[in-house]
């Protein structure tokens, strides 16, 4: 049993390490509702700084468009943002059809992210609004450390919930500047 809980502190020790790696220090909560007030990132502490507004030719040009699409048994969506840098909060643009292409109005969506093979989410709580009744705008993700993430869009319309999910890669920081 003692070399049971010892042999789990060390994996959680590992998990920490390895997840807290790319976003500074490893004492931040990772279930964290909030950005906590101490933000690993100085330039991520508040939503206005992080934004890049274009402040230089070169960043918006970094900034590559991505779209990402999946579909259920109902659904079907895609959504669009501008290729975040790992840290930086960014915001994601959907759009919801039914499984014919007919925009679909639906009362409830959610998007997160996690990165799967590490069991971990985003240390951000996205905020969605609806733009449109087929359209929604979500603000606050946040991709804290490189390599595989799954985007999952939850949608529900007409009593029926069901799950949207893509895979996008955040490139390794050589890919960053290109
Ligand atoms: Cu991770």
């Amino acid at each position: 049993m003692a070399k049971n809980s010892a042999f789990s502190v060390a994996f959680a020790l590992v998990l920490t390490a390895a997840c807290g790696k790319a976003s500074g220090p490893a004492a931040s909560p990772p279930a964290a509702p909030e950005p906590p007030p101490a933000a690993p990132l100085p330039q991520a502490a508040s939503p206005t700084a992080a934004l890049p507004v274009a402040a230089t030719p070169a960043a918006a040009n970094m900034a590559k468009p991505v779209e990402l699409s999946a579909k259920s048994a109902h659904f079907a969506a895609t959504w669009h943002f501008a290729a975040p840098k790992v840290g930086e909060l960014f915001a994601v643009d959907i759009a919801l059809t039914d499984l014919a292409g007919q925009p679909l109005a639906a009362p409830k969506v959610a998007i997160d992210a996690t990165m799967p093979a590490h069991g971990h989410g985003m240390m951000t709580d996205p905020e969605l609004r609806q733009t449109a009744p087929t359209k929604w705008h979500a603000d606050g993700l946040k991709l804290h450390m490189h390599g595989s993430w799954q985007f999952d869009v939850r949608v529900e319309a007409a009593g029926v919930k069901e799950r949207l999910s893509a895979a996008y890669e955040e490139p390794p920081e050589a890919a960053d500047g290109l």
